[in-house]
């Protein structure tokens, strides 16, 4: 599929369930933790400086935006879970809306082909909530590969040893910077592998 970067525009930032689109586009579901780095690794990959909103103080709004790329796909940034100091009813909030999107099974319409890409901090490791997520790709084995963020902040050591562990589940985890670029090439790879079956 080629894909034309210079096109890609927010279709909609959805915070029900009827502004999820339905035309049956492969979805690439970009799923993580506030403050994992979703937003960059967004921005890296479609060559944008700030089309996804980076933020330092992360988990304000919780929709499911939905960028429009090239008419051809959609990336979606899933809302981010997990913040610590996020108040029981956006929590609630947060797995209503995330639940129901990653279970729409679209009433006589074709489903569309879905990628995730779980992100996963390289220096914290996966957290009980990435896990739990892993658990339930694991079970619906919904096609998924591992981006471990901000990996230009562990040295030589620590980085094989993170990666090691992060795939000893068998996974496929990509190191990832969107400080030096590192895995940019490696995740379109990943995505165009994905597009292309
Ligand atoms: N060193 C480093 N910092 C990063 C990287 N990616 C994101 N950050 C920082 O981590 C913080 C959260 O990033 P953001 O993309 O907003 O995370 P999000 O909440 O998951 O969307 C920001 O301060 C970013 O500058 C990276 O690859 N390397
Ligand atoms: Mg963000």
């Amino acid at each position: 599929m080629n894909i034309n970067l210079n096109n890609i525009a927010l279709r909609m930032s959805a915070g029900r369930t009827d502004q999820f689109p339905t035309d049956g586009r492969p979805q690439i579901i970009l799923s993580g933790r506030s403050n994992v780095g979703k937003s960059s690794l967004i921005n890296t990959l479609l060559g944008r400086k700030a089309l996804a909103r980076v933020s330092s103080s992360p988990g304000k709004t919780i929709t499911i935006n939905f960028y429009d790329i090239d008419g051809k796909i959609y990336f979606v940034d899933l809302p981010g879970y997990g913040f610590a100091a996020r108040k029981p009813e956006d929590k609630a909030r947060w797995s209503t809306l995330t639940d129901a999107f990653l279970n729409d099974k679209p009433q006589g319409l074709t489903p569309a082909p879905r990628l995730i890409i779980q992100l996963i901090d390289s220096k914290a490791g996966a957290t009980d909530d990435d896990l739990a997520m892993i658990d339930w790709m694991q079970e619906t084995l919904v096609p998924c590969i591992y981006v471990a963020t901000k990996i230009d902040r562990l040295n030589k050591t620590n980085r094989e040893k993170q990666l090691a562990e992060l795939r000893s589940s068998g996974a496929k985890v990509i190191p990832f910077s969107a400080l030096t670029g590192e895995g940019r090439a490696d995740v379109w790879n990943e995505i165009n592998n994905f597009l292309n079956k």
